[in-house]
């Protein structure tokens, strides 16, 4: 396996290190230990964890206002294979890339497989763009795409989705990602029971291109680019969407796509309990942006969400939803706030997996609602930072990914070898 980051320096940094973790990892496993729990269990959470890096990630974001580009960016998706594949072998919480097609759609994907390969990293959902203009294409989405008013854009629309599943099963993807921006600025502007009409009739033509093994995801979102109304802006929609197309289609939750101080947790209880829950975006917003860092608001609402997820494999041990990060990184290393994120993530489900479930349960049945209230608490209080740390070292990863990254000077030597260049392939977020 290539390893981008010397490894020699990532046992340095480990070596360092090693001997302050195992003495914080102790006194944790002795704090849990008079709890009942087993701190192995805990590490063996970490690390089976995972989350995929979504391929635009790890270029610079950018507002409706301005982009600001970072030194080093990756230009194409090879280099942004290798970023991903640097976040992988500090973290060893990513080992999937989940792609957007068009901005890295592979020439050769199996050239492009191969590299993955190499890096130890596969591919996760695949994603396509109908929400912009690519070069040479024939019909506009300005008006919309699979829900436009005109039949021509919508079979551009539906086959765009049917290719991007082509070049996804020949990189070993089983699932697409359908966000689509379209709305309405006005009202009057849609026929709002006929936009969804439509968006159901083509939604059903990509449904029926799914191989057996795939899964379609549906992605809402409340509101941006249409700031009237979106189609496809709530769970209830998209619940409804996916139910009509069938057991192939599921829901996925962005935790940015929704109203502020909406109760996502209680969306993703009810999708599971409906068995609709494929996936996540995970990201964090203050007000109604889906661009934060995972974690970085509100830690206790990821927390509440993985709850959830315990909640839902414990009924259905079978349940495996798809995660992935999906964040616009505007003022930092984008390769550092994808490590920072994926380990926040990974520390609400191991958060998650300690609370006391049949304490929990027990206040439930009672109704003692503060001590069902402290007993969540109580998990997410809990600093579990030392068996982070500690499935990151024994899964062959840095004990801290951030600081070992600053010292290898991977991004300096990445501005040395990529000067900027136009057309570089895209950053955003969807
Ligand atoms: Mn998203």
């Amino acid at each position: 396996m290539t390893t981008t980051i010397d490894t020699a320096r990532v046992q340095e940094h480990n070596a360092r290190a090693q001997e302050t973790l195992q003495a914080d990892f102790d006194a944790l496993a002795g704090v849990l230990a008079r709890r009942g729990q087993d701190i192995e269990q805990l590490v063996r959470v970490a690390q089976q964890f995972a989350v995929a890096i979504p391929s635009w990630g790890v270029g610079t974001g950018g507002t409706r206002f301005a982009r600001f580009p970072g030194k080093g960016e990756p230009r194409d998706v090879f280099e942004k294979m290798r970023d991903c594949g640097v976040i992988h072998q500090l973290t060893r919480a990513t080992p999937t890339v989940s792609l957007h097609f068009p901005w890295d759609l592979p020439q050769d994907p199996q050239a492009l497989k191969d590299v993955a390969d190499s890096y130890g990293l596969g591919f996760d959902l695949v994603n396509s763009n109908t929400f912009q203009d690519q070069a040479g294409q024939a019909e506009t989405y300005k008006f919309g795409s699979l829900t436009a008013t005109d039949p021509k854009v919508r079979a551009q629309a539906v086959q765009h989705n049917i290719d991007c599943i082509e070049v996804g099963k020949t990189l070993g993807s089983k699932g697409l990602t359908v966000w689509v921006g379209d709305g309405a600025n006005f009202p009057g502007q849609h026929n709002l029971r006929g936009a969804l009409e439509r968006y159901i009739e083509s939604a059903k033509q990509i449904y029926a291109a799914l191989p057996d093994d795939w899964q379609m995801y549906i992605e809402h979102k409340l509101f941006e680019p249409a700031f009237y109304c979106t189609t496809i802006a709530d769970w209830g929609t998209s619940f409804a969407v996916a139910q009509l197309l069938g057991p192939k289609a599921k829901c996925l939750v962005d935790l940015g796509h929704h109203a502020p101080n909406t109760n996502i947790e209680m969306i993703v209880a009810r999708l599971a309990q409906f068995g609709k829950l494929g996936g996540f975006h995970f990201n964090d917003s203050k007000y109604g942006d889906d661009d934060l860092d995972s974690g970085s608001i509100n830690p206790f609402q990821l927390f509440l969400v993985f709850n959830e997820l315990v909640d839902a494999g414990e009924r259905d041990p079978g349940f495996r939803p798809a995660f992935m990060l999906d964040q616009s990184h505007n003022v930092t290393d984008p390769i550092e706030s994808l490590m920072q994120s994926a380990v926040e993530v990974q520390r609400a489900a191991v958060q998650a997996a300690l609370v006391d479930r049949a304490a929990l349960s027990a206040y439930q049945q009672s109704n003692d609602a503060l001590q069902a209230a402290q007993t969540l608490k109580a998990a997410f209080r809990t600093d579990v930072s030392p068996i982070l740390a500690m499935a990151r070292l024994r899964n062959g990863g840095a004990i801290d990914p951030v600081a070992c990254y600053r010292a290898s000077g991977y991004r300096a030597r990445c501005a040395e070898e990529r000067p900027a260049k136009a057309g570089t392939s895209g950053s955003g977020i969807v």
